[in-house]
């Protein structure tokens, strides 16, 4: 069996549904191989997309998407998605073509060493050299990305190695074992629970590894029988329901009211699945005043704004369980329900003012009513992304999906394409800035061609509003931001799509309802005004 065989075989023995990618000479014996499998080879317009679609994938799905590019600058182009899924947490697998091996060591047409260069952003980064290796190599791969923190993998497989015949006694794939994490131990335990039995007023911040764990309701039942109140940071919204009466907010930004409001307030942090990398530890613990619970599968990073006095590395789901279990009797936090009733308020009483251009307020409200609780909302990266982080409440698992560790733009409109391939029947919605938009617009062919009904609500406002913001309130001016647009409603009917631009007296929730109930992408421009950017601070 050829080399390129035996590696679309070890793929099917990992249950890989999708390879997104683009080709090139030096993938055509594994595209050769893809043709025959079950696999299914989703084509894109941009490398950096395929990254984007296989992070997606692998977020929704806990398992290693796959993405493909050729040798150089196919390969340099996945690099941001790659960067995205390492520093994002997103298991994914990414292959690459390569040059000959007899010609890599001199100067030669479209050679860049790619493992060198993806060392940086992968957790795992290998060249195949030999054929006989793949199904170790596969599996190894597949391990690594999925294994907490998840995140990128990178297979170089150049092309003569690719032909190559493998031994016949290499040609087993290895068959997947779901490998169980230890239990907590009682030891840690323990300490946590002294810790909190005697805080005067603990809060937990949770994060994307809850989610990651699909541990919501767990962490909800601690959270209300324990009444103690929860944070979340972006991407662990929806660790538990904004529903619930301990849900109090979402931290993200550097000024935070969450800081003064509710950290302020708290001497011990219940840190669960939180990621230092969306949000730093020194803005809330500046004082290094705080006691710190760690609970992650993984220990937690050096940092001096974040030392914890306990750490519990083990299965989040079951240490929530079993602290439940041991807390002698339920916290007073008195504040908290205040703040979740000031949340609901202030989402309805924002959320209905009319007025033009549309306030991000208004648009996220709409898009509330027209999703439901299990749909998918993608946010791309921008002041767009903060509204959403901020503002829109999440009510169930993987709900939404946003780039928080490395924050690209361009990721929504490639995440919402997977998110549908994944879940057909699911509505599936991104938000994106116009800038963002522009960065990834050519997928639109690539979710036309497959005939998915994906919405894009594009936030228009005719520049990098986030930089604008930030230069506005640094220097007073802002440089080098703003931009004209193409005609969106033009382009979408360009590449064969429907587009729609909000007027004045459009009603929000009907053109979405529209959206939804036709069987091709839709763009939908809405004019953005983005002059109550300020009241983001101020947000719970
Ligand atoms: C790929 C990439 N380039 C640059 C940045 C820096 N950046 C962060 S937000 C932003 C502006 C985003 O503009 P837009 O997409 O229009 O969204 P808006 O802020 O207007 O909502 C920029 C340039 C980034 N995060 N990612």
């Amino acid at each position: 069996m050829k080399t390129s065989d035996l590696l679309i075989k070890c793929l099917e023995n990992e249950d890989v549904k999708f390879v997104f990618g683009i080709p090139g000479e030096e993938t055509l014996d594994f595209m050769d191989s893809i043709s025959k499998s079950r696999i299914r080879f989703i084509l894109t317009r941009h490398e950096q997309a395929a990254a984007f679609m296989a992070d997606a994938y692998g977020r929704l799905t806990g398992k290693a998407g796959v993405c493909l590019s050729t040798l150089g600058p196919g390969a340099t182009n996945l690099l941001t998605g790659i960067a995205d899924a390492f520093l994002d947490r997103a298991p994914l697998v990414a292959i690459t073509g390569q040059a000959d091996l007899k010609r890599i060591h001199k100067e030669s047409h479209q050679y860049v060493d790619i493992v060198e260069n993806f060392e940086t952003v992968t957790k795992w980064n290998t060249r195949i050299e030999v054929p006989d290796v793949v199904s170790e190599v596969v599996r190894k791969a597949f391990k690594v990305a999925e294994t907490e923190k998840p995140g990128a993998v990178h297979l170089e497989l150049p092309e003569n190695i690719a032909c190559m015949d493998a031994d016949e006694t290499h040609e087993k794939p290895i068959i997947p074992i779901r490998a169980r994490r230890s239990s907590p131990d009682n030891h840690s335990l323990r300490h946590a629970t002294e810790l909190i039995d005697k805080s005067r007023s603990p809060i937990i911040l949770a994060g994307n590894g809850v989610i990651r764990k699909n541990a919501a309701s767990q962490l909800r039942d601690f959270a209300e029988y324990l009444g103690i109140p929860v944070v979340t940071t972006f991407m662990g919204k929806g660790a538990i329901t904004a529903m619930s009466k301990c849900f109090i907010g979402t931290l993200g930004l550097a000024k935070d009211r969450q800081i003064s409001d509710v950290f302020g307030k708290s001497d011990l942090v219940i840190a669960i699945g939180y990621d230092l990398v969306e949000y730093a530890p020194a803005l809330w613990n500046p004082d290094l005043d705080k006691k710190i619970i760690h609970i992650d599968f993984t220990t937690s990073e050096g940092d001096l704004h974040y030392v914890p006095e306990v750490e519990i590395n083990s299965d989040i789901k079951e240490t929530i369980e079993l602290l439940g279990g041991m807390i002698s009797s339920p916290k007073k936090v008195e504040y908290f329900p205040a703040f979740h009733r000031e949340l609901l308020e202030t989402f309805e009483i924002e959320g209905a003012i009319n007025s033009w251009p549309v306030r991000p307020q208004r648009v996220l409200h709409a898009i509330r009513t027209a999703l439901g609780d299990d749909d998918i909302l993608i946010s791309d990266v921008g002041t767009n992304k903060l509204w959403v982080g901020k503002f829109y409440p999440v009510y169930s698992n993987n709900a939404l999906l946003i780039s928080n560790g490395f924050a690209s733009m361009g990721f929504s409109l490639p995440a919402a394409i997977a998110a549908k391939l994944v879940y057909p029947d699911k509505k599936v919605l991104a938000v994106c800035g116009d800038g963002g938009f522009l960065m990834n617009v050519h997928e639109i062919e690539t979710a036309n061609r497959m005939g998915l009904n994906i919405v894009i609500v594009i936030f228009k406002d005719n520049g990098y509003n986030l930089i604008k913001w930030k230069s506005m309130g640094k220097f007073g001016k802002a440089f080098g931001v703003d931009f004209s647009n193409p005609d969106f409603v033009k382009l979408a009917d360009s590449f064969g799509v429907e587009g729609v631009r909000v007027q004045p007296t459009d009603t929000l929730e009907q053109i979405l309802t529209w959206a939804f109930s036709r069987e091709k992408p839709v763009i939908v421009d809405v004019p953005i005004d983005y002059s109550s950017n300020e009241l983001l601070t101020h947000l719970l």
